[in-house]
Formats: C-alpha cells, structure tokens, sequence
C-alpha cells in the first residue's frame, strides 16, 4: 500500500516512523513537487499545494490532519468524488476543554484583578462568583464543543449549546438552527465558537449576532478566524458591548503585526494553539481507519461535502 504525506511540516520525516509502526508495509512518501507521485492509495494531508491532486491518480481516500476540512475543500483540483476523513478529537478536544476553562475562569474568578492588587501589594477578597452571572453558550456541539460545553457544565456554570441538529447533551441547554440562534446569544453572556467553517457558518460572529449577547459579555474564538468579522468585534468592544475577546485564530494567519488585535488592551491572542495535531493520537486514528477501509469496512469521520464538515 503506497501512502503520499502532504503537509507544509518542514519536519514532515518525523511522521514516518510512527505511520510505519502501524502500516508496516505501507510504503510512505513525503510529498516532493520535483518528484510528484500519482499512484498512492491514499493521502494524509494539510493545507497541501494544489499541485498534489492536479494529476490523475489512484487514490481511494484522503485524511486531515485536523478536525477542520474548510481550507481542503478549497483547494483547485480536490477530486470530487474523493472521500475525506478527517480528525476525530485525537487529544484534541481536551486542549481545547482546558484551554477555554482557563479563559472563563480568568474572567470569572477576577483573576486579573487580583494580580493588579498583588502588584500593589493589596489583600482584598473580592465578590465570591455567582456563576448564574455566567451563563455560557458554545456555538457547535460536535467532538470539540461538546467537550467544551460538559466541561463546564461540571464546573456548575450554566451552559447551553447550539448545533444544527440541536441534538441534547446532557447538563447542556439545547438550541438549534438559524430560529433560535437570537434567543441562545440572548442567554449567553460568555460566547465560545467551536463551530467548522462552512458557507453558513462564515461571519456568523458579527456586529449583530455580537451584539445579542448578554452585557459585558466575553468572546473566545477557537473555530476559524473567518467566523469573526474582526471590525464589528473591535466595535462591540469599543461600545462597551464586550469586555474582552480571546482569540485562537484568525483570517490571516500568522496574524499581519500591523493588525489592531495585537495591541487592543481587551483581546488576548494565541497562536492557533488551543488545540494541537498530537501526533501519536492522530497516526492510530488515521492507521484504524485505514485498517477499517482495507478490510471493506466504513470508518466514521467521513466529510459531508454537501454540508462542508
Ligand atoms: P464536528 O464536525 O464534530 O462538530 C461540528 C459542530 O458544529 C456540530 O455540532 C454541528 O451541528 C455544528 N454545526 C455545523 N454547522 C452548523 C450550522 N450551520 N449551524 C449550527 N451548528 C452547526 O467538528 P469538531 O468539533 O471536531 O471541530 C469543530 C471545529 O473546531 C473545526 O472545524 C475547526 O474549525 C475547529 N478546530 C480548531 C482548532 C484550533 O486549534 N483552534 C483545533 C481543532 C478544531 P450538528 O451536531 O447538528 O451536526
Ligand atoms: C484543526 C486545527 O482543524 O488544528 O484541527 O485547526
């Protein structure tokens, strides 16, 4: 079995080893423009260069290296009849739970306050936290949201979650669709966006929807950058409408230094780090699959290109 690896990891080498503890005779290529190869039976990629699918050739599927497909399935030349798979969690959705517990309980517990009185050499309690004053929502409840939202449900905030299908979770209020979209911001006050990047989901965090939210609300972007028209958030923020916003990622990425976010006193920013491809999670997940398919079988993960996740 031959397998094409195409990523812009310059250190794309180190996934050799691992894929081949699994495969043993799998025969692995790393993606060569000079060298191209047309007779692989399947492709693990991210964000590879379209030259990769621009001749025909024998594949049977390709995998993401990531749980988001949105910049795969833009690319000039992806075959359409092609099936994709992409990450199923892998390691990733506990980052990303712990990642946005630390955000909400930095603004909650008044975390940065109290450095400011540490700094002055102050010993003052502040107001114990009502967390009835921090209703929560995340916007997708697939792998990563749903990991989110019961995370913090188990801390007792109150949370709800919004999907397409509004199917329930356990401790987590449901919303569903465009219909109840402006009653679920109207309840939330800290606003967490999981969702994937899809034609409907494209600037969905904007003047309007941002607005909707609860007062002195707190806006984490975990999803895509494009998700977020960035001027409608420096607005809110302006207006008063948002206390701050914590940002994972962004529509250019890396984020252009001459950007306002890097230097807006209420936006913390990180470097699409909130939740990281581990490499040992995502080479058993991809190499199960692969098995799966080997012996006729359907491996779940398959992108509905029709939806766009
Ligand atoms: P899933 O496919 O498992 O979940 C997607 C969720 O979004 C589902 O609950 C789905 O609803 C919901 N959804 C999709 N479209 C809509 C819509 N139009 N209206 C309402 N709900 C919608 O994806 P994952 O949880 O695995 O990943 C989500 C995204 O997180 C990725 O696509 C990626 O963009 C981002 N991500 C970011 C990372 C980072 O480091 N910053 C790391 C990993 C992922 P339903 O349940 O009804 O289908
Ligand atoms: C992903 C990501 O989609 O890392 O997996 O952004």
């Amino acid at each position: 079995m031959k397998i094409l690896f195409a990523t812009e990891d310059p250190k794309a080498e180190r996934w050799k080893a691992p894929l081949l503890e699994q495969l043993s005779q799998a025969d692995i290529h790393i993606w060569d423009a000079a060298n191209p190869i047309t007779d692989a039976d399947y492709a693990i990629v991210w964000q590879p260069p379209a030259e990769v699918f621009a001749q025909a050739h024998s594949l049977k599927a390709i995998f993401n290296l990531g749980a988001g497909v949105d910049a795969l399935l833009k690319l000039p030349g992806l075959p359409a009849e092609l099936p994709i798979y992409r990450l199923e969690d892998a390691g990733m959705s506990a980052q990303m739970a712990e990642y946005v517990a630390y955000h909400v309980i930095e603004a909650s517990r008044d975390m940065a306050l109290y450095r400011e009185q540490q700094a002055d050499g102050v010993w003052k309690m502040l107001r114990p936290i009502r967390r009835q004053d921090w209703p929560i929502g995340v916007l997708g409840l697939g792998q990563i949201g749903k990991r989110v939202a019961t995370t913090l449900a188990g801390l007792d905030y109150p949370v709800a979650g919004w999907s397409r299908s509004g199917q329930p979770i356990e401790g987590v209020e449901p919303f569903a669709g465009q219909t109840q979209l402006k009653s679920f911001l109207g309840r939330t006050r800290v606003l967490i966006n999981t969702l994937p990047l899809t034609p409907d989901t494209r600037d969905l965090l904007n003047y309007d929807t941002l607005s909707s939210l609860l007062p002195d609300a707190v806006v984490i972007n975990v999803g895509r950058g494009e998700h977020l028209v960035d001027h409608d958030l420096i607005r809110a923020i302006d207006e008063g409408l948002i206390r701050q916003a914590v940002l994972d990622v962004f529509r250019q990425e890396p984020l252009p230094i001459e950007h306002p976010f890097w230097r807006h006193p209420s936006i913390t920013l990180t470097p699409h780090v909130s939740a990281r491809t581990l490499r040992d999670e995502t080479v058993q997940q991809i190499c199960d699959k692969i098995k799966l398919l080997e012996s006729g079988k359907s491996p779940s993960g398959l992108i509905d290109r029709q939806r766009g996740y």
